[in-house]
């Protein structure tokens, strides 16, 4: 999988991206992500890619010339699946949408910054909008280096046990049941006898029902409608 990333802070991406598991990822060649300055593509000698906003207010808006130029020249390149802009007033990510993106080859990100980006790059470019929550946050750097690191521990060969994203919180709409590790008492705390039992099946009813237990007093929504 490839992923270009369209920003004004290319910086503020790196480092999430260049630890652990996504390292991995990209060292093994599994994820290729690049990272663009908009400034590249500035319209000046000033490197201006940002204008007062039509109608007056407060806020910037960042302009369609840089964008659209940085777009097409990636798209030169390559034939994206999707342009994703990461926005507040997007889809909200779900675990169901990362699955579905994870099967893409080639993924463009923009991300906004100031009061956003010029509505016509959304209309003649933009193919999917997304949010990482209801909350605002002062760019889209953190969201989209929060959706590439989600879709590429998705990618086959990342995780070191493949089955292991199978259990995580959210895949089956479940949270993810308490984990423990050695030593097997702490401070008189004990780990529940049935881990230690050795017993495969009885581990994973417990799990299960763990699982289930803990949906249920945290996020009964998960279990309503199945949606
Ligand atoms: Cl994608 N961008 C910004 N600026 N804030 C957000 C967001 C995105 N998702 C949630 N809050």
């Amino acid at each position: 999988m490839r992923i270009d990333i369209i920003s004004v802070l290319p910086e503020l991406l790196e480092s999430p991206l260049n630890h652990s598991i996504m390292k991995r990822a990209r060292e093994k060649g599994l994820l290729e992500v690049h990272t663009h300055a908009l400034r590249t593509w500035a319209v000046n000698k000033y490197g201006q890619v940002d204008d007062y906003q039509f109608g007056g207010g407060a806020g910037m808006v960042m302009m369609c010339e840089p964008l659209v130029n940085a777009i097409e020249s990636l798209q030169a390149n390559v034939q994206y699946d999707e342009i994703i802009y990461l926005t507040p007033d997007g889809e909200r990510l779900s675990q169901r949408l990362v699955n579905q993106l994870s099967l893409r080859q080639n993924l463009m990100m923009i991300c906004g910054h100031y009061k956003g980006i010029d509505e016509r790059v959304r209309e003649h470019f933009v193919t999917r909008e997304v949010s990482i929550g209801d909350y605002v946050l002062s760019g889209g750097e953190l969201a989209a280096a929060v959706l590439t690191d989600a879709i590429g521990r998705l990618l086959p060969g990342v995780l070191n046990d493949e089955t292991s994203a199978l259990f995580d919180s959210f895949q089956d709409d479940l949270l993810a049941p308490p984990v423990y590790t050695r030593p097997a008492e702490f401070r008189g705390w004990k780990v529940p006898e049935v881990l230690l039992s050795g017993d495969p099946r009885k581990v994973e009813d417990w799990r299960h029902d763990q699982s289930l237990a803990r949906t249920r007093n945290r996020r009964p929504d998960l279990l309503d409608d199945g949606a």
